[in-house]
């Protein structure tokens, strides 16, 4: 598509705080990036699902899912899921008005776990590499294997599967060798990420930039200390 001629701009868990979104994407106009959004738009802030619908709905972007949505979809599909949801900061009128959405549900489901880039850069929600569970055939590419896997466990609605896949905590940063596994069975040069917050004031670099972190905490409903806009959003570092 043409959007892969634009530089890369990524944007970090937003947790629905709408209005910080805004104000970090402002030096960015959709037209002049292609923006990727890291997953976990919504959950903790008010405006969860008009966080994803605006990502959706921005020129020139792409989505990956985050493990707040496969939760939300949970809940979606199994009342008895909205509790945990919920715990995690789940908001009862984000839900209500994603069960009004049935378009949005669908493009939900559908949105990949794995990005890779032509330079080399493998996008995705989570610092782990748990994602390689959903790798059931060697010879597959792997990034292909774990989105089309993904995409059939969603369509099944076992969300409880990919919870398990997709909350763990980061381990690039503790686990070199662990990194180094997961860019060589991918064919990637470096990976970069959100999910856990990173405490610094821009992305958080690991190993000399072979695993950076864009979750910096943006959502003022998550962290109650504001954190720096740019510690989420950002270009891609060359
Ligand atoms: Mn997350």
């Amino acid at each position: 598509m043409a959007a892969d001629r634009l530089p890369v701009l990524i944007v970090g868990d937003v947790h629905g705080d709408i209005q910080r979104l805004f104000a970090a994407l402002k030096p960015y106009p959709a037209q002049d990036w292609r923006t990727i959004f890291l997953g976990d738009l919504i959950d903790f802030g008010a405006f969860g699902v008009g966080c994803l619908r605006f990502a959706r709905d921005r020129q020139n972007s792409e989505v990956l899912l985050g493990n707040h949505e496969v939760a939300m979809l949970g809940a979606l599909g199994d009342p008895s899921r909205v509790s945990f949801w919920v715990s995690i900061g789940g908001q009862l009128h984000d839900l209500d008005e994603l069960r009004k959405d049935e378009s949005l549900q669908a493009w939900m489901r559908e949105r990949p776990l794995l990005l890779k880039l032509d330079d080399g850069t493998l996008v995705q929600h989570c610092g782990n590499d748990d994602y390689r569970m959903l790798i059931a055939d060697d010879k597959a590419d792997p990034v292909s294997a774990v989105n089309e896997n993904g995409r059939l466990v969603l369509e099944a609605g076992d969300t409880h599967l990919m919870w398990s896949v997709m909350s763990g905590k980061g381990i690039f940063a503790a686990q070199p060798e662990r990194l180094d596994r997961w860019l060589e069975l991918t064919g990637s040069r470096r990976v970069v990420f959100g999910h856990t917050p990173h405490h610094e004031s821009k992305p958080a670099h690991y190993h000399g930039g072979k695993a950076i972190n864009f979750d910096g905490g943006l959502s003022r409903a998550h962290y109650r200390r504001a954190q720096p806009l740019g510690a989420s959003v950002g270009p891609l570092p060359p």
